[in-house]
């Protein structure tokens, strides 16, 4: 079974169960400042499940592009990678832990045809401190799920999973595990959940490949339990049960709907139907570790890291640039930078022909094209921009391998680094990497010093995130995000229709834009746009919001919008309008928005800049 039959099957079955299947969002959230990246199927999903009115209604499937930069260094074992689809299902105040449970495990039994001998699974042991009970409902569902198919399904006490290699499986089938391991929100367990984050308790499902699978050297003298990394078990998926949100005083209170938030990983998935714990055996991945054999004559089996890193970063790669995010030297175009000059330096490992990485882009694109039609459709532009930044590294590299084997010390000074880095462009992981290759130290301490900026850059996946609260929907956010759309129908007004939006990040003290216009803005035009703004602001314009058809939607003149692929065939349209009746700004959009623009501040142009060819910024703030 392929894995693009385990993705509609899946989805399939969830439209049979009353679910609108929706599109998968863009790689890089909307007016999301607290995230770099969609790390997972419920962060579009966040207004939603806190309450706002979905257009599609109250059951949602999809397959969500996903991408988790923090997982870069973990790419080199068989489970991880940095992009993977996620396989998701909501109930937004619907459904609930019955439904829930019992598709999920129907689904993997009948429709995926896994042996249910196979499956353990785990859930909450509850917190007395937070007043939230151990999860015995969904283990009394998992009991008669298990029975339903002859087995005879216990449920024992783990813990923590420290007390796991200690008590074992102990003959058990469902497991209770402690909230660092069965209570999900996106910044992890309760007490890492900023004040207004959602989450809950979640049940887990692990496939067991067998003991004989369990090879990871750090787990040999430890009990065996599902939730480890010991190789034996695979979490194939997690149903989460949002019904609570974290107040001021540390505290939990219940959401005013009870939500069921699933994901589970398509590649993993895939795998437990091929019986490998290697997600990538998986056709999706192997159509590029074939080639990779081919193009380099070598066996994956004996080159795993290398194969599998080159891999999940061409794929990566393909995925971010077909989402718009092309190479370069900060936020998410820096890790596509990344991903690629890794690729190419694993690809010199495997003694891959220079130029070849676009070819197996070429090969992702075949593999996914058929669901992902937004590949097929930029997929010159991926393999040129995947060639053009192989061959610019390879210029890069060389310069600075030439300057590295000039270094006689084995140990590397601080500004030496430094000058690999600012004058020959040398990156800094590589510069590690190389150093250790050839037996050499390098004065962490002193470089850090010199080169901080980018290594704060390198590291902002991780730190971005929960850094300033939540997909802040915080009133000042709101206001900014309103400011946003008049701003864009200023420059529309002032430069013409050729105008549209390119990207937007906003945060409680500022709002930038990015959008499509070929050269500078005057000064002259900036302060007609400010005026506009500002004039809308002082009038009041009320804000108000229709559900309308895709199609039918796309043919009116009067919406604005520039990413009509990313949404779903029913879509929301922000209108602001004077008491006269003039249309000020109508434009398609996720919400939410203030109800009236008065009020919100004096709007104010801070800087006009150029980002990339075509496309301007502008940083404003409301004063
Ligand atoms: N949101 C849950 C996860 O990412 C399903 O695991």
């Amino acid at each position: 079974m392929s894995g693009e039959e385990i993705r509609s099957k899946y989805l399939e079955f969830f439209k049979r169960h009353d679910h609108a299947v929706i599109p998968s969002s863009a790689l890089v959230p909307e007016n999301d400042p607290t995230t770099l990246f969609t790390g997972s199927g419920m962060q579009p999903l966040v207004p939603y499940l806190m309450g706002e009115v979905h257009p599609k209604g109250t059951r949602l499937t999809d397959s969500q592009k996903c991408f988790r930069a923090e997982d870069i260094d973990e790419v080199g074992d068989n489970r991880h990678t940095t992009f993977f689809e996620m396989l998701g299902n909501w109930s937004l105040g619907d459904y609930f832990k019955k439904e829930q449970l019992r598709w999920f495990f129907t689904f993997l039994v009948d429709e995926v045809g896994l042996d249910p001998q196979r499956i353990y699974v785990s859930v909450f042991a509850g917190d007395e401190s937070l007043g939230i009970p151990k999860d015995d409902e969904a283990v009394a569902i998992w009991k008669e799920l298990f029975l339903e198919r002859g087995i005879e399904a216990h449920d024992v006490f783990i813990g923590s999973e420290e007390d796991g290699y200690e008590k074992g499986m102990q003959g058990g089938r469902i497991f209770y595990y402690d909230a660092a391991k069965n209570w999900w929100s996106r910044a992890g367990k309760p007490s890492k959940m900023p004040v207004g984050e959602i989450g809950g308790p979640d049940s887990e499902v692990f496939y067991d490949f067998g003991p004989e699978y369990a090879t990871h050297p750090d787990f040999k003298d430890k009990e065996p339990h599902p939730n480890s990394d010991s190789g034996q078990f695979l979490e194939i998926g997690n149903s989460v049960f949002i019904e609570y949100i974290k107040q001021e005083d540390g505290s939990f209170t219940k959401l005013p709907q009870r939500n069921v938030d699933f994901g589970g990983g398509l590649e993993r998935i895939a795998a437990a139907r091929v019986g490998t714990p290697d997600v990538f055996k998986v056709d999706l991945l192997w159509n590029v570790i074939e080639q990779i054999q081919t193009l380099s004559g070598k066996k994956y089996e004996d080159n795993l890291v290398a194969f599998r890193v080159v891999t999940d970063h061409i794929r990566g790669a393909t995925f971010m640039i077909g989402d718009g995010i092309h190479p370069g030297n900060t936020e998410q175009p820096y890790f596509v930078r990344r991903l690629v000059r890794r690729a190419v330096r694993y690809a010199d490992m495997l003694r891959i022909p220079a130029g070849e990485l676009k070819n197996l882009s070429r090969s992702v694109i075949e593999t996914y094209k058929g669901h992902y039609t937004n590949l097929r459709e930029k997929q010159n532009e991926i393999i040129d921009a995947i060639g053009k930044e192989e061959e610019q590294f390879r210029k890069t590299l060389e310069r600075g391998l030439k300057e590295f084997e000039k270094i006689k010390e084995s140990h590397i000074d601080g500004p030496t680094v430094a000058l690999l880095f600012t004058t020959y462009g040398f990156p800094y992981e590589l510069i590690l990497e190389v150093a250790k290759e050839s037996g050499k130290t390098v004065d962490e301490a002193g470089f850090k010093e010199e080169m901080q900026k980018h290594q704060e850059l390198s590291r902002a996946g991780a730190e971005h995130k929960f850094k300033g609260g939540l997909a802040d929907h915080s009133e000042k956010v709101v206001q900014y995000h309103t400011a946003t759309h008049l701003l864009l129908a200023g420059l529309r007004k002032e430069l013409g229709d050729h105008v549209h939006q390119a990207g937007s990040n906003i945060t409680g003290e500022r709002l930038r834009f990015d959008f499509t216009h070929g050269e500078k803005v005057s000064g002259d035009v900036l302060r007609k746009v400010e005026v506009f703004v500002n004039d809308v602001i002082q009038k009041g314009a009320e804000v108000t919001m229709e559900i309308r058809d895709k199609e039918e939607a796309r043919k009116d003149p009067t919406i604005e919008a520039s990413f009509w692929e990313r949404y779903p065939d029913q879509v929301k349209v922000y209108s602001m309008t004077g008491e006269n009746g003039e249309l000020y700004s109508r434009e398609l959009c996720g919400g939410p928005h203030v109800q009236n623009t008065k009020g919100i501040g004096t709007f104010k142009i801070q800087k006009e800049e150029a980002v990339a060819a075509g496309i301007r910024r502008i940083k404003a703030t409301l004063e």
